[in-house]
């Protein structure tokens, strides 16, 4: 049986990645950093199939003891401080665990079992001001956040370890992906979780910044796939994955709001609160290269998505449930 590590188990990604190992028959073992209130709400339904173990992508000490004493064959990276708005207001605790937490991560796997397989979270943030459209493993970088800068270091030190170390390390450079368990900072399910609560009378607006702003939206549960596949690869490469489509927060709120048969003019108010300092204007992907050699394509459409995560919101309140 093969056998994974996990790290941002608890995450959106790690709980859909966990799932889908769980599925192909590998003993998953997940990663968990220590917090004062334990928050299992995306992984609870699975928790009893996976191996829990403490560990922190700030403390080295942590993952060398967990990779001597679990073994994993595969390692997916997929622990951050990811929310781009914070990493201005902690950026230099979003360095240390989104960029150097990935050094640390690699020399532990470097000195424990350099035979171990690597997954790296790499992000579209990392094209930021973009020199090229659509934007496809050849373009340059010029992040536009310390979240961005942090994930251009972690993308680098990944292909250096890989070509100084000859480890099997992959870098996907995964474009926006989302579902029902998106965090609720995020715009999408921000978008989602207001339409639900406006749609049922428990609330009567939304704010938000920049509704400009474009974004290659897909979904969470086909993004987890192709960070699989790359590891199945016999040779490490790095790959774009992307839908090649592209819409604007605007968009997203028309679609989400006519849905639920209301017109969001009548509800949303802009807040210069959630400006950001530097804005990423249009992120838009070519995942042609994922598609030929890992044979991976999207499965859900723009629409689809915005409906998949209305419906599940509009279930949650409903049920009387809270937000992840
Ligand atoms: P997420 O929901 O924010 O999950 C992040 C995970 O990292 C959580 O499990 C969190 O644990 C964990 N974590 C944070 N700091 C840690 C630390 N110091 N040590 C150990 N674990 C730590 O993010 P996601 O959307 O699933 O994204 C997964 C990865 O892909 C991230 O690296 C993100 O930057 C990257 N990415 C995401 C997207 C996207 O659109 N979703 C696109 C490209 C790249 P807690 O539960 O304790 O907070
Ligand atoms: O913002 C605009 C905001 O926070 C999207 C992370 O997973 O994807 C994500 O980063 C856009 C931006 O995601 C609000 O200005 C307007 O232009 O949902 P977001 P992100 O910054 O694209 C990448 C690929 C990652 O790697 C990251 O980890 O929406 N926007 N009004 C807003 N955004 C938020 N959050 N809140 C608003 O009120």
């Amino acid at each position: 049986m093969p056998k994974a590590l996990i790290t941002g188990f608890t995450g959106q990604d790690g709980s859909y990645l966990a799932e889908l190992l769980l599925s192909q028959g590998y003993d998953v073992v997940g990663m968990v950093r220590r917090t004062s209130t334990i928050h299992y709400h995306r992984v609870e339904h699975i928790q009893d199939k996976i191996t829990v173990v403490p560990g922190d992508l700030l403390d080295q000490v942590s993952l060398i003891h967990i990779l001597e004493e679990h073994k994993p064959d595969e390692v997916y990276n997929l622990a951050a401080q990811s929310f781009v708005q914070t990493s201005w207001s902690q950026p230099v605790f979003t360095g240390e665990v989104t960029a150097l937490g990935v050094t640390r991560l690699l020399d532990a796997i470097r000195l424990v079992d350099p035979k171990i397989r690597y997954y790296q979270a790499s992000s579209s943030e990392m094209f930021g001001k973009v020199v090229e459209v659509p934007q496809k493993e050849s373009t340059p970088f010029y992040p536009r956040s310390p979240y961005g800068v942090a994930k251009v270091y972690g993308h680098w030190i990944t292909v250096n370890y890989r070509e100084s170390y000859d480890l099997h390390a992959t870098s996907g450079i995964l474009f926006n992906h989302e579902s029902p368990r998106r965090g609720i900072e995020f715009v999408t399910r921000k978008i989602t979780y207001h339409v639900a609560k406006i749609k049922l009378g428990l609330a009567d607006e939304i704010r938000l910044g920049n509704l400009d702003a474009r974004r290659d939206w897909g979904y969470a549960g086909d993004y987890v796939k192709a960070m699989w596949l790359m590891l199945q690869q016999d040779e490490p490469r790095d790959y774009v994955i992307a839908t090649g489509d592209t819409h604007s927060v605007e968009e997203f709120l028309q679609e989400a709001f006519s849905y639920v048969d209301l017109d969001w003019h009548d509800y949303v108010v802009q807040d210069p609160r959630f400006m950001r300092p530097a804005e990423v204007d249009l992120l838009v992907g070519d995942p042609s290269k994922a598609g030929k050699e890992l044979g991976w394509e999207p499965t859900v459409s723009f629409r689809e998505l915005v409906r998949m995560m209305v419906d599940s919101d509009i279930k949650l309140l409903q049920d009387g449930g809270t937000p992840m």
